[in-house]
């Protein structure tokens, strides 16, 4: 990466701060915590923070197949930026059928010309899944079949990310015996996307995702089933806040019992936090807090990011344990000591035991950038 130069204090984001509705000290921090959340060193910090500033945002088109729409609500529950400001300001939304308040030819000619104006550059985001099944014809907008669709704008763009597990892997559409042949955009477009699955998936994922296309130019580095390695590369058992427990033999049995109200391990209620590969447990959902996500509410992981388990194996049946990898809350075997700066979050959190992506969480917390740490942690793997 080229070293980006940038003053942090003076740049001229002060604008982009503005419109955005928020202090220059929260932009900040966001461009922080999203560096942080990608595992970018400190560097990458001023490299975010002037492309937001950029004048020229990437054209996003945003598709709608078969789904329930829970991508696009829960982007729309992000606050940092939330989703209006994020569209004002980082992206141009130039096509999206939920959220534009036109209707009918109007937007699907803003759609073509969006493309024609944008050719080879702008970013198209699939949320569902795609009915191949009799000619694609259970699914149609504007009387064109998604399939259709989806190749006629896959065809040029710059960019292309399926939201959710519907457009990821098939998610609920697909579910046995899928009587509409719902498929996702890879299959469809017969080669490999960016996958951001979750049913919903963390809206930050996505933000991030676009993030660090708005900055470098490129998707983030992604593993075999194309999820970006800083969400996907860790399971969720290796940083739940019950693993003490699964580790102790302690679960709850029934919902509701001793064991539940104690906040036991869920495995034995089909938990599959140790065969799914997200974030979740670091991330939290909603912005509410840190126990906002499923098992952190009592309820065992069904395994929505991941192809195979979620709305495949029965919810309640016992997950495969995928590896013994101890918590990642255990510490490293050596750790420097010293000041930790916001860009600095991704080894910080490394090092305190959450996965790439808890970094976020940790940068919320910084609110000064007051020198770094070098320290060891875990990376990502490869791929799970
Ligand atoms: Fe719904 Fe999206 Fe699930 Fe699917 O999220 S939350 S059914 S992944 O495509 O709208
Ligand atoms: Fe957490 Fe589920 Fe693993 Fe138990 S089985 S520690 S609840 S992820
Ligand atoms: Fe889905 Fe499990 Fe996370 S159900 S939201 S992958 S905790």
């Amino acid at each position: 990466m080229n070293e980006i130069i940038f003053d942090l204090e003076t740049g001229s984001d002060a604008g982009v701060a503005e419109r955005l509705g928020i202090s220059r000290r929260e932009f900040l921090k966001f461009c922080a915590a999203t560096a942080a959340t990608l595992g970018l060193p400190a560097s990458a910090e001023a490299a975010i923070a002037k492309a937001m500033e950029s004048a020229k945002r990437p054209s996003v088109i945003w598709l709608h197949f078969q789904e329930c729409t829970g991508c696009t609500e829960s982007l729309l529950r992000a606050e940092h930026p939330t989703l209006d400001k994020l569209i004002l300001d980082v992206i141009s939304l130039d096509y999206h059928e939920t959220l534009f308040a036109a209707a009918g030819h109007q937007v699907e000619a803003a759609r073509k010309a969006a493309m024609k104006a944008n050719k080879g550059k702008y970013v198209l985001v699939v949320e569902g899944a795609i009915p191949v099944k009799d000619k694609g014809i259970y699914c149609k907008i504007g009387g064109q079949t998604a399939v259709d669709m989806l190749k006629e704008c896959a065809a040029d763009a710059a960019a292309v990310i399926a939201i959710g597990s519907c457009a990821s892997w098939g998610g609920m559409p697909a579910t046995d015996p899928n009587p509409t042949g719902a498929s996702s955009v890879a299959e469809v477009l017969g080669k490999p996307v960016v996958t951001i699955p979750g049913c919903p998936p963390n809206p930050y994922n996505f933000l991030a995702t676009v993030v660090h296309f708005l900055t470098f130019g490129s998707l983030p580095a992604v593993d075999a089933l194309g999820r970006p390695l800083f969400a996907y590369s860790r399971l969720i058992h290796e940083n739940c806040e019950r693993r003490a427990h699964f580790d102790a033999g302690r679960f709850a049995i029934e919902f509701g019992d001793e064991g539940h109200r104690k906040g036991y391990c869920l495995y034995k209620l089909g938990c599959k936090g140790p065969e799914t590969y997200a974030n979740c447990p670091v991330i939290g959902f909603g912005d509410v807090g840190e126990v906002s996500w499923p098992v952190g509410c009592g309820h065992p992981c069904i395994g929505c990011t991941e192809k195979g388990v979620g709305f495949t194996k029965p919810i309640h049946a016992l997950a495969k344990v995928k590896n013994i990898e101890p918590p990642a809350s255990y510490p490293g075997i050596s750790e420097d000591q010293g000041k930790v700066s916001l860009g600095g979050a991704a080894l910080l959190a490394a090092v305190a035991g959450a996965a790439a992506g808890a970094a976020i969480h940790v940068a919320k917390k910084l609110d000064k950038n007051d020198g770094g740490t070098k320290s060891e942690g875990k990376k990502p793997r490869a791929e799970p």
